[in-house]
């Protein structure tokens, strides 16, 4: 690991994962051993080593695994879905399975199709509609917190659109901790400072099967060509990324962004859904709900 100036044996290197997770979970003040956590749970490396790791740390995380009815020609959900559920019965955890087309009618692609969102890309309906289940199932089961997979590589190329474009509102809410609102659970990313392949070898020599395809989608999407960039600045000087984002958070502490959090103070209730939005009414998901109700 060039970027941290080590080397790890196996062994080894299976501490030295938990360890740092812990501690990121200690620094961030992500949450406690008392409160109940809901892991995002893809299928994907990211989010099952995410889910192993918090379990081999004692914490009590359940899974979510939202069903989006994604093909593309490689069974997309139907494998990711199965591996999920298979980490789960392997390890005795518990996972709960919502599924898009079950629950709202249509897939994420016809749901697209329909609300005319995201210029040909069902990855705007796809984003709002995990976010809304997330947040909805975390509420209405009781967890306190919601961690999602998200590593650094995935955080700094988010950085680094956001700030291409300085969005700063955007660049406010970003980091390690969304705090909790009335009716939203805390928001956690355990693994953002981990390395694309740090997880990749963690999940390799943990033996967790996971999805090795990208979602059909993601296939030349901007975050993908950002961080193509970055991985290029990477390789020419180890640790920049890690220094992107780390010297983004320490500005933001300072107050680099001050007035740009997200409060609970804008938000109110959707009259719909009940969920807390800033937008004017109903809340976006409601929105794209009611659109995809009236052309359907
Ligand atoms: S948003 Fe888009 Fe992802 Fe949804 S449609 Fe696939 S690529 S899964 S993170
Ligand atoms: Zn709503």
């Amino acid at each position: 690991m060039r970027q941290h100036k080590l080397a790890l044996c196996k062994e080894h290197y299976l501490e030295w994962v938990p360890e740092q997770t812990e501690r990121f979970i200690q620094k961030y003040g992500m949450f406690t051993r008392e409160e109940r956590i809901l892991v995002a749970v893809s299928g994907g490396k990211d989010s099952l080593s995410l889910w192993d790791l918090l379990v081999r740390l004692g914490y009590k995380a359940d899974g979510l695994y939202i069903g989006l009815g994604i093909d593309g020609g490689i069974g997309y959900s139907t494998e990711s879905h199965r591996l999920a559920q298979k980490f789960a019965d392997q390890n005795g955890l518990r996972l709960h399975v919502v599924d898009v087309e079950a629950e709202f009618g249509q897939s994420i692609p016809v749901l697209a199709e329909i609300s005319t969102r995201g210029h040909g890309r069902p990855c705007a309906v796809c984003g709002l509609t995990k976010r809304h289940t997330m947040n909805r199932i975390a509420r209405d089961l009781g967890y306190d917190v919601l961690a999602t997979g998200h590593n650094l590589d995935d955080e700094a190329a988010v950085l680094f659109g956001n700030t291409l474009q300085w969005s700063v509102d955007y660049l406010g809410r970003q980091g390690p901790v969304l705090a909790e609102a009335p009716g939203l659970a805390r928001k956690v990313k355990p693994l953002c400072r981990f390395y694309e392949r740090e997880m990749t070898a963690y999940a390799i020599l943990r033996g967790i099967e996971y999805i090795y395809e990208e979602c059909p989608y993601a296939v030349g999407s901007t975050s993908i060509y950002y961080k193509e960039v970055l991985n290029r600045l990477e390789n020419d000087r180890p640790g920049a990324k890690l220094t992107f984002y780390l010297s983004f958070l320490e500005a933001r502490k300072h107050g680099l962004l001050a007035g740009h959090e997200q409060t609970a103070l804008q938000l109110h209730a959707c009259p719909h859904c009940g969920q807390p939005t800033s937008a004017p009414g109903l809340c976006s998901f409601c929105r794209m709900m009611e659109k995809a109700a009236q052309t359907a």
